[in-house]
């Protein structure tokens, strides 16, 4: 049978289709037999390391569990005929779900009001303080692919002013912004869903944040490396940016301490795509890539690198 490298963890079943088909090594358990490694199992953030890429010498195919694959150097892949495959589309739902939450958290204060509920300060002090409608706002999506349009669909019955910035203008009935800076300036809200990577490196800066300014709400649901994570704590701390609603961070699993005291801030452990159903779906497509590709040598969903090594 063909050697499989598994980086990071799987799921059982997951592992069960896989077994009559790979033996198995998973990184860390001791030492893998590198030359004879043909397929790897990684998710988005593990990726594979530049030296594990570079040991794996018969290395055909990289499948990654999420749709972001910054962590996957795909030019070197490319340079070897490595075909690299992520999970796009089964996780726009969900993922949309959670930008969307924590657009709600954030405007209507919940987390605090939980506590105030739960904390018996309700009965002790009072009612609790009046939060910001989530209604009728003006939405800056950064990122209108799969899961920004997902977001919008979603977004809908809020009846918001969807406003968008990407590199290419799309035709939806959006307020379309060439610049970042020019939509910060217009909008109540910023949703971060880009791919990370060199391109949308730190591209929320500083001058973006105070651009959004102190009403302002920063949402992230797409990498860390988006946001200039230091400017952002300094524009939340001193007022020049309003509020922020993280799923994701610069070094994950660290999440600055000054964040973790904030009550304008809501913080998730990168659990965008975090459900039961949307996990099976992804680890699904995870292992039918691998298996086509032993059967056949095509790939279900190659990232948009590789697609030119799919064969036809
Ligand atoms: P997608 O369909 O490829 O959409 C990406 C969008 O970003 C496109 O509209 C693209 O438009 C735009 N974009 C790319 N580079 C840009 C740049 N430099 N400046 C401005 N816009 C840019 O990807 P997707 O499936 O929606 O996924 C997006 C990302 O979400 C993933 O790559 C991943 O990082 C993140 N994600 C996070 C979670 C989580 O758990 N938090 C889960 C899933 C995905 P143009 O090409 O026209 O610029
Ligand atoms: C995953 C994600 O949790 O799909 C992505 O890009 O960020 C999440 O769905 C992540 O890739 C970890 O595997």
């Amino acid at each position: 049978m063909p050697d499989l490298l598994q980086i990071g963890g799987i799921t059982d079943a997951m592992r069960d289709r896989l077994t009559p088909h790979f033996t198995i090594h998973k990184l860390g358990d001791g030492d893998y037999p590198a030359d004879a490694i043909t397929h790897i199992a990684t998710n988005g953030h593990d990726g594979v390391p530049a030296d594990i890429m570079a040991a794996c010498t018969n290395l055909k195919m990289v499948s990654g569990y999420g749709v972001g694959y910054d962590a996957v150097d795909t030019d070197a892949a490319v340079a070897r005929n490595v075909i690299v495959t992520h999970t796009p589309d089964v996780l726009n739902a969900e993922v949309a779900s959670t930008a969307v939450m924590l657009m709600l958290t954030s405007f209507r204060n919940f987390l605090a009001d939980e506590a105030h509920a739960r904390s018996g300060a309700w009965e002790r002090d009072g009612n609790a303080p009046l939060s910001r409608s989530a209604d009728n706002r003006r939405v800056g999506i950064l990122g209108l692919g799969r899961i920004g349009q997902a977001i919008a669909d979603k977004l809908a019955p809020f009846n918001p002013d969807i406003h968008y910035h990407t590199r290419s203008q799309k035709d939806v009935p959006y307020t379309y912004h060439d610049t970042l800076k020019g939509m910060a300036e217009t909008v109540e809200v910023i949703i971060c869903i880009t791919p990370g990577g060199p391109s949308t490196n730190k591209i929320v800066n500083a001058e973006v944040m105070e651009a959004l300014g102190p009403d302002g709400t920063l949402i992230n649901v797409s990498r860390g490396s988006v946001v200039d994570e230091e400017a952002m704590v300094a524009a939340l701390q001193s007022g020049k940016l309003g509020y922020a609603a993280l799923d994701v961070f610069e070094a994950e699993p660290k999440i600055p301490d000054a964040l973790k005291t904030m009550s304008n801030v809501v913080l998730l452990p990168h659990v965008g795509s975090g459900t039961h159903e949307t996990r099976a779906a992804m680890g699904d497509l995870v292992v039918d890539n691998l298996i086509d590709h032993l059967k056949t040598g095509k790939v279900r969903t190659p990232v948009p690198e590789c697609a030119h090594l799919n064969p036809a």
